[in-house]
């Protein structure tokens, strides 16, 4: 089979926040702020959604519930489900889930949240690495707890590692009971490894902390690399809970369905009692049947990104040399120390939008520890990547 990533799609008028949403998400516009380009000349490298079309094998399933014809309230109540779901943990990443541990949610976003309200108390913190996907800080926030940031660090090859010591020191807070974490790590796309993802626990575990391990991301490796789950090393470690989705990977974000694992009875029977506990019909056709027979769209899908890590990689040395760039080991964003050509720019986000006609997200929208990056999402035909970088360098190359 093959797939045609090329395809433009036109989204335009579909809802989409990619291409209808991006003023009040990006720029928080109260409906007032112009633009010098019409919406649909913009190049859009932003929010993490593809340009892709989804798999085919996906909208048929979807097909197939819709003429069933009746949509009422719905859950995971066929085992089919969970079977697709631990199938897929089984196969791609020799991670077996329990039964009873999986639940269901209307995305991890409102996982983190609903978690953080069960798992920590007034005046208790949670701890995150930065930079961060800013709604890891937003869960704090939102319930009113302290977020503490532990900054991670770059080794001399230019690779995000995490600062053990001030991870020690700051998961010793005594008032610190939750650490959000990101595996693979949204917006820098390491992989952590086993060794890190075991100091990472043991650390949380010496201090009493839960773990959410956010492992959205985790099927977007570059071909060849293979995923752990945090939990899969920590079996006996029942406060350690794995959110995953097949939202990402298969381009299915609107469908907002993701499977939380929740392997502590007492934190699950919090979940089941004080959680609104039904999915839409629609989506779990879709998210079974991706993890039933979406392994080679992926594959191809992989194939595809690389391609577009290698081509910008490529295209940031010989253009733009001054920035510092890595091909990330997973998720298709690309993060790029772009600190060199935006000296003394406060608002990244809003240069590139008026002067060069790309939307993309950067600086401190991912909380802190990332002044003068820019993240690129690459989940796009080459043809608009090609043409997303041309104008980035065109605004670019004579500010260093
Ligand atoms: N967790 C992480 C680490 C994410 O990167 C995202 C989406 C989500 C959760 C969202 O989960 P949902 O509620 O959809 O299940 N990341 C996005 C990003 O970086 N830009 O736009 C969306």
């Amino acid at each position: 089979m093959t797939y045609d990533f090329d395809e433009i799609i036109d989204r335009r008028n579909s809802n989409s926040l990619n291409t209808d949403g991006f003023r009040q998400y990006i720029f928080h516009d109260d409906g007032t702020m112009k633009f010098p380009y019409r919406d649909e000349e913009f190049v859009r490298m932003w929010v993490a959604d593809q340009e892709f079309a989804a798999p085919e094998v996906v909208i048929n399933a979807m097909r197939r519930r819709l003429d069933r014809r009746i949509f009422g309230y719905s859950r995971a109540f066929d085992p089919a489900y969970y079977e697709a779901f631990a199938g897929w943990c089984d196969r791609r990443y020799g991670w077996h889930c329990e039964k009873s541990h999986l639940v269901t949610s209307n995305g991890v976003v409102p996982t983190l949240y609903e978690l953080t309200g069960y798992i920590t108390k007034p005046g208790e913190k949670v701890l995150i690495l930065t930079p961060s996907y800013p709604y890891f800080k937003y869960a704090a926030d939102f319930h009113g707890r302290g977020c503490v940031a532990s900054p991670l660090v770059r080794d001399a090859e230019g690779r995000f590692t995490i600062d053990f010591e001030d991870l020690e020191k700051k998961a010793a807070d005594p008032l610190v009971k939750l650490m959000i974490f990101c595996n693979p790590h949204n917006p820098t796309g390491r992989v952590w490894t086993g060794e890190e993802l075991r100091r990472v626990a043991e650390i949380c575990g010496r201090h009493g902390l839960w773990i959410i391990s956010d492992e959205i991301h985790c099927d977007l490796l570059r071909s060849g690399l293979r995923h752990t789950p945090m939990a899969k090393l920590f079996p006996d470690n029942d406060r350690i809970i794995t959110c995953m989705a097949a939202s990402k990977t298969f381009n299915l974000a609107g469908l907002m369905l993701s499977n939380i694992v929740i392997p502590n009875e007492e934190l699950r029977a919090v979940w089941n009692a004080r959680h609104y506990n039904f999915d839409n019909p629609i989506s779990l056709a879709a998210t079974q049947a991706a993890y039933e027979e979406g392994d080679e769209w992926l594959e191809a899908l992989k194939a595809y990104l690389d391609g577009n890590f290698r081509f910008t990689a490529d295209f940031l040395a010989e253009k733009l040399p001054k920035a510092k760039f890595r091909i990330p080991e997973a998720t298709y964003l690309a993060w790029v120390d772009a600190s060199a050509y935006l000296k003394g720019v406060g608002d990244i986000p809003r240069l590139f939008a008026d002067h060069a006609g790309v939307l993309l997200e950067g600086g401190d929208m991912f909380v802190s520890n990332s002044d003068g990056f820019i993240r690129l999402n690459l989940a796009c035909p080459r043809s608009m990547l090609e043409e997303g970088l041309r104008r980035i360098h065109g605004l670019l190359k004579d500010r260093a």
